[in-house]
């Protein structure tokens, strides 16, 4: 039976298995097969496994040194599917990346300022970068703090943060239909990637308010084949082939915000319906916000200024995403704050 040297992290609202590429097999689908079996695969619960049964449970973050000039480590992406034993590469995971420099620290890949210490991050599944900013009292990682962020009890320290170009991660373009809206299966829709593809609809549209719980969104079958059959459409649309089996685009219906942020929000990823929001989701879905043209914007309330705090409403609270916009209304700085913490450190047996 292997053990594999693993930490368990939580990240934001997502929990990950961290390991470093090296204690991992080179060959993709043999590291696959391994991954899905130490997450607890085939059981779609996980029970024989460290994963939890959920997708933002069920998430995998390889790290190694640096390929790129500018940032100090790499960090791969892996979504293990618990339902159809999967596992994908093609999207990012920004509350994951949120715990990449605790552990790059950890394992000493990283060495660590007194005060406050930068890692620069290569989002491999992109090629974008990130700069996160950890604080390092004395050289250790600190772990408490006063930043709370909705969907994880407590506070923690505030990890900022700041992407540094995360438009067309995957798609290869903020627009990769060349539109701001598209008719797909009779829903004018948004389809966006501003460091994660998602397709933007009118909750209205698809008949329902926005702001039911996800429990009841997921009991909504009718709803649920309606975005599937959407998704399946706009992932060719948007250049990323048959999205089958794949992560993306995940799938969010914006409707009026209720608590006097931006925009409210229910997002599936793609086959249930995440908690809160994504990262990467929230940028994207503040950024289709801003674009006069989207249908997003008609019923969003935007923050007047060149730099606002955007809040991206959600089922569990609100999340702030930070930009600074150009002359010409495009987003040239994006950047949220997450708190992470080592769960575990240890061996994991497959
Ligand atoms: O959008 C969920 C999460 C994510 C991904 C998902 C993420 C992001 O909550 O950057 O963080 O959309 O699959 O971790």
């Amino acid at each position: 039976m292997p053990a594999v040297p693993c930490a368990l992290i939580r990240g934001g609202t997502s929990r990950g298995a961290y390991f470093l590429a090296d204690d991992l097999p080179d060959d993709p689908a043999e590291r696959d097969a391994l991954l899905v079996r130490i997450m607890g695969g085939p059981d779609a619960l996980q029970v024989d496994g460290i994963g939890g049964g959920h997708p933002l449970t069920s998430k995998v973050a390889v790290i190694s040194p640096t390929t790129h000039a500018r940032a100090d480590v790499d960090y791969l992406f892996l979504q293990v599917d618990p339902a159809r034993q999967t596992v994908s590469d093609a999207q990012n995971c920004g509350n994951l990346l949120a715990g990449v420099g605790v552990f790059a620290i950890e394992r000493g890949l990283v060495a660590t300022e007194s005060g406050e210490t930068a890692v620069g991050v290569h989002m491999v599944n992109s090629g974008a970068l990130c700069q996160l900013v950890l604080r390092t009292p004395e050289g250790r990682v600190q772990v408490a703090g006063d930043t709370a962020i909705d969907g994880v009890p407590g506070t923690g320290a505030p990890i900022v943060c700041n992407y540094l170009d995360i438009a067309g991660s995957s798609c290869g373009a903020l627009l990769p239909t060349g539109n701001a809206v598209d008719e797909i299966d009779g829903v004018g829709a948004t389809c966006i990637d501003n460091g994660m593809p998602v397709v933007v609809l009118p909750a209205a549209d698809l008949q329902v308010e926005g702001t039911e719980s996800p429990e009841a969104l997921e009991a909504n079958a009718p709803l649920r084949e309606k975005l599937e059959s959407i998704r399946r459409e706009a992932g060719p649309r948007m250049g990323l082939g048959d999205v089958g089996a794949k992560s993306v685009p995940k799938m969010c219906l914006v409707s009026p915000p209720r608590q006097g942020g931006l925009v409210g929000t229910r997002t599936f990823i793609p086959h249930v319906c995440h908690r809160s929001i994504g990262v990467l989701g929230a940028v994207s879905v503040a950024t289709a916000c801003l674009l006069p043209e989207s249908p997003a914007a008609g019923l969003a309330q935007v923050p007047r200024g060149d730099t606002k705090t955007l809040d991206v409403e959600h089922p569990s609270g609100s999340f702030q995403v930070r930009m600074r916009l150009g002359p010409d209304g495009s987003v040239v700085e994006a950047g949220v704050v997450r708190t992470a913490r080592l769960l575990f450190s240890g061996q994991a047996m497959a």
